[in-house]
């Protein structure tokens, strides 16, 4: 399998995170990727090729422009107003003061660009989150040039994105604009299955009025988990989009046992919309030992994963989502693709 992956990532490196009342080292950090690259080569899992440039068209189609515009000069705004730390959401239009009319200060601006608190901006997020999306189109390129399946090893990740928001340690959508892109290439309808352990919150609001895309997540629920305010079952698109919004909240300590029933069950979902391509966003931080989450997967878990995901047998494109047991981040992310791999290679 192909895997794509930029060193730029490493540009897009924040000092700092709020966490229950304190500051710590972020937890989506360079070292994720580094690891996942180096499990990669390790195993030999095949090929690694740096992004090709598909311009901002494709990222347009998704994200709103004055948001785009606005990652693009943050950084140079708020060093301007002189400020010297890394770019850090601290208002909000809030419930009771709902957004009007644009403030042009750069801390109304980034409040209202972002969704939540904890993810932070610096000098090179911008160029990091551009070929991150970047990644997602050239693995996508693969797999509509006929691979049976290719891994985006994305960084930073994508799904918390809206069309207009950052948050979550995510900037630009990179499964959703990989799956805009598939379809303005010709695929008629596109599935988006996210496995990462929080909820797809942009994704889903991306395509939820939307019937060519259908969105299913599995997630600790949002009475327990970030981002606590949407992936509730009862969520399930709107208008035409109807009925393609899938979610599966799970509860505190979920082993695989519980968690592979969902994932059935979304498989089965998958295998009636027929798509001609399966997106994953493939998060890790379902993982029993991930410092910021709780559900129970063990490593040996992840391959049989990969193995029902190659079992609905459709084109798959991977893209890099959450997981911060570092250490363990590279085997269990290659352990999904491993088992993809010999279970698609075990097909007639
Ligand atoms: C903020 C937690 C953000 C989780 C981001 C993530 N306290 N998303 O892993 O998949
Ligand atoms: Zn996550």
């Amino acid at each position: 399998m192909l895997t794509v992956y930029s060193d730029r990532h490493t540009l897009h490196h924040a000092r700092a995170e709020p966490f229950g009342g304190t500051v710590v080292e972020p937890f989506e950090c360079p070292q994720r990727a580094e690891y996942v690259l180096a499990r990669v080569r390790e195993v030999g899992l095949g090929p690694v090729t740096p992004p090709a440039d598909h311009g901002l068209g494709p990222v347009l189609r998704v994200h709103d422009a004055g948001y785009v515009q606005f990652l693009q000069t943050v950084w140079a705004d708020w060093t301007a107003a002189g400020f010297s730390g890394q770019v850090t959401p601290s208002v909000w239009p809030g419930r009771t003061m709902p957004f009007r009319r644009p403030s042009s200060h750069i801390e109304a601006r980034v409040g209202y660009y972002a969704l939540c608190g904890e993810t932070g901006i610096v000098e090179g997020t911008w160029e990091a989150a551009y070929w991150s999306a970047q990644t997602a189109l050239t693995a996508l390129d693969a797999v509509l040039g006929g691979d049976r399946a290719a891994f985006a090893l994305c960084r930073p990740p994508g799904h918390h994105a809206p069309r207009d928001q950052f948050g979550g340690y995510c900037f630009l959508n990179n499964a959703a604009i990989a799956a805009q892109a598939a379809l303005d290439h010709g695929a008629q309808r596109v599935a988006v299955l996210d496995v990462d352990f929080h909820h797809g919150n942009g994704t889903q609001e991306i395509f939820y009025d939307r019937s060519d895309v259908l969105f299913l997540s599995l997630h600790g629920t949002p009475d327990q988990a970030y981002p606590y305010f949407m992936g509730w079952e009862d969520e399930t698109g709107h208008g035409a989009g109807e009925g393609f919004t899938v979610n599966y909240p799970l509860p505190e300590g979920t082993p695989y046992s519980v968690w592979k029933q969902a994932l059935e069950r979304a498989l089965d979902r998958i295998r009636a919309y027929a798509p001609d391509l399966l997106v994953i966003s493939l998060g890790l931080d379902t993982y029993e030992h991930d410092p910021i989450s709780f559900f129970r997967l063990t490593g040996d878990d992840y391959r049989d994963t990969g193995a029902l995901l190659a079992g609905v047998d459709l084109p798959t494109l991977f893209v890099m989502e959450g997981g911060y047991a570092v250490d363990d981040l590279g085997v269990n992310t290659v352990n999904v693709l491993q088992g993809f791999e010999t279970a698609a290679g075990d097909r007639p």
